[in-house]
């Protein structure tokens, strides 16, 4: 008999992923589960960014879980998009409606997680001195929560407060203040557009330019929710059968098969309409992949910008340089921020920061901006930065920070060779969409897997390392299709210093991904093996 620090399956992360693997592997599975999480609520990357103007980009009636058709019928909303604090009511209600709480132990980081190869079991350790152990475990950590400080001199004699986004404390006042924001990024630009009116002055430090696109938020009728909530069904099969997920079909018409004055009207609409994927993907077919298409993108985007920044030096400065081809970015008025007397633009690649002081921020122009709150919207060492934050090892006790060394890589997005029985929501090589339909995907998917194992009485299941390496040249392969890699963004890695561009994601969409995951288990989970 085990003793009561045993469980079947230990989940780690209380976000959109580990609250569905913790039902499904408890309610469909009958395992014992138990849930930790370091947080003091539940909801992941929505309990920690709080910051204010935090707005999910998604829109809301596709930003949610597909697998309960009572709670869709039942959660009502009002908006085009969900805020931060509504997606975190949303993941309550949900932790209640499962009768999750029992089973999830907040508080508690899970510090250590080492497979013993002798029992066949993953031997976990919390910050607050417990150990368990557990046949699998389920890592639901993140894609992007290990918040990434730059390494400024200076900082710690700063005498003003100062905070990461991805950390954001309650309560705090910024009304009347000198801030700063380093950071133009999905984060910055929603943080500097909501803080603006509130602040005394607002310095904003931009190292890269940005194409944004409106969001489009407001009020949605009764009519459309109710429309929404009758054709779920349809929704959600042609969402998990799309490429980005985001709940529109993506155009199949190339760019340069239409005349210019068409091309125009079209990005005119989708500006109109507002939502950065739709900008990207339903436009046209191949702004991600053609430079003459992203080009006519780039082209209206920096009309736009030039039209909204009543400065031309200041328009001048928020030209981006490069392709277009980060995460698409949208906002509530971002452009416009700058037309207020209360903000300014640093441009910190021409003139880079040279310090914190006690006061603020030094640039190398020797002027030194007087600040009392700086803001860090850096954002995060992305997909593996929460991975190599534990000590996780795997057979022949190899970290997975050694594992990982040239980058992070996956079987599927789920697995990696030589980490038997631990699965990954979001791991790298996961798909590029809006997150919650390739959470389900991947979470059922896992389960459907430890249930045969389980109930095969099979001690192991782990990928091949020849799975492993075809999973990551095709998602290599696939990404070189694109234009995502010449641009240096957290995609590929090119915001965490010292690393090489790396493949993070696979790009060919959640509907290809969808069919890759059913030809390997109807090919009985090929490309792992049990013992
Ligand atoms: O992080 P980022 P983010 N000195 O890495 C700058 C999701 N998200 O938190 O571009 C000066 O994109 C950096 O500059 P550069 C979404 O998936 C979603 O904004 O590297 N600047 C960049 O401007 C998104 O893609 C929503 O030159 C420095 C910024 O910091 C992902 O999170 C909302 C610097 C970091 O941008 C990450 O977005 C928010 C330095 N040393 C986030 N280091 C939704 O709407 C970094 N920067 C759902």
């Amino acid at each position: 008999m085990r003793d009561t620090n045993h469980y079947d399956a230990i989940v780690v992360g209380a976000g959109f992923g580990g609250l569905y693997a913790l039902r499904k592997l408890r309610d469909d599975l009958r395992l014992k589960v138990r849930l930790f999480d370091k947080a003091s609520g539940v909801g992941g990357t929505w309990h920690w960014n709080r910051y204010p103007g935090a707005l999910s980009d998604t829109e809301t009636f596709v930003y949610c879980y597909s697998n309960d058709k009572d709670l869709l019928q039942e959660w009502d909303f009002n908006t085009r998009y969900i805020t931060q604090p509504q997606v975190l009511r949303y993941l309550e209600y949900v932790a209640d409606r499962w009768n999750l709480r029992d089973d999830i132990q907040l508080n508690t980081g899970v510090t250590k997680a080492h497979f013993d190869e002798s029992a066949n079991l993953w031997e976990v350790a919390t910050d607050t001195g417990e150990s368990y152990t557990a046949k699998f475990i389920v890592t639901a950590l993140g894609l992007l929560s290990a918040t990434n400080v730059p390494d400024f001199k200076g900082l710690q004699s700063f005498q003003g407060d100062w905070y990461h986004t991805g950390n954001w404390p309650q309560g705090v006042s910024l009304e009347g203040k000198r801030v700063g924001v380093i950071g133009t990024g999905s984060t910055g630009i929603q943080v500097i557009t909501a803080i603006a009116p509130e602040v005394g002055h607002l310095t904003v430090f931009q190292r890269s330019p940005q194409y944004s696109v409106p969001v489009g938020n407001g009020p949605v009728s009764p009519t459309y929710v109710k429309l929404v909530k009758t054709y779920y069904d349809e929704i959600w099969d042609q969402v998990k059968d799309s490429t980005v997920a985001f709940g529109f079909r993506e155009s199949s018409v190339p760019a340069m098969s239409v005349s210019e004055e068409e091309r125009k009207a079209i990005f005119q609409k989708a500006w109109d309409l507002g939502g950065g994927f739709r900008f990207m993907f339903e436009t046209f077919a191949d702004i991600a992949t053609n430079e003459e298409a992203n080009k006519c993108a780039q082209d209206f985007i920096k009309a736009k910008i030039a039209e909204i920044v009543k400065n031309p030096a200041t328009a001048l400065k928020l030209m981006p340089k490069d392709l277009y081809a980060k995460r698409p970015l949208c906002d509530s008025g971002y452009y416009a921020t700058y037309n207020r007397d209360n903000v300014e633009l640093v441009d910190v690649k021409e003139n880079p920061i040279a310090e914190i002081t006690p006061q603020g921020v030094r640039t190398e122009d020797d002027v030194e901006h007087a600040l009392d709150v700086l803001i860090f919207a850096t954002g995060f060492e992305a997909v593996d930065g929460n991975y190599t934050r534990v000590d996780i090892r795997g057979r022949g006790g190899e970290p997975i920070k050694e594992h990982w060394s040239n980058g992070p890589t996956s079987y599927l997005g789920i697995a990696t060779v030589g980490f038997p029985n631990m699965f990954m929501i979001l791991g790298p090589n996961g798909p590029f969409t809006n997150l919650p339909p390739s959470i389900e995907t991947q979470v059922e998917w896992i389960c459907d897997l430890i249930k045969e194992v389980h109930s095969a009485g099979l001690p192991v299941v782990e990928a091949t390392r020849e799975a492993e390496d075809g999973w990551t040249n095709t998602c290599r392969e696939i990404a070189n299709m694109t234009l995502f890699p010449k641009a240096e963004s957290w995609i590929f890695g090119a915001n965490t210093p010292g690393r090489p561009n790396t493949v993070m994601f696979y790009m060919a969409g959640l509907g290809e991904y969808r069919r890759q995951l059913n030809d390997v288990a109807d090919n009985g989970y090929a490309g792992f093996v049990s013992r």
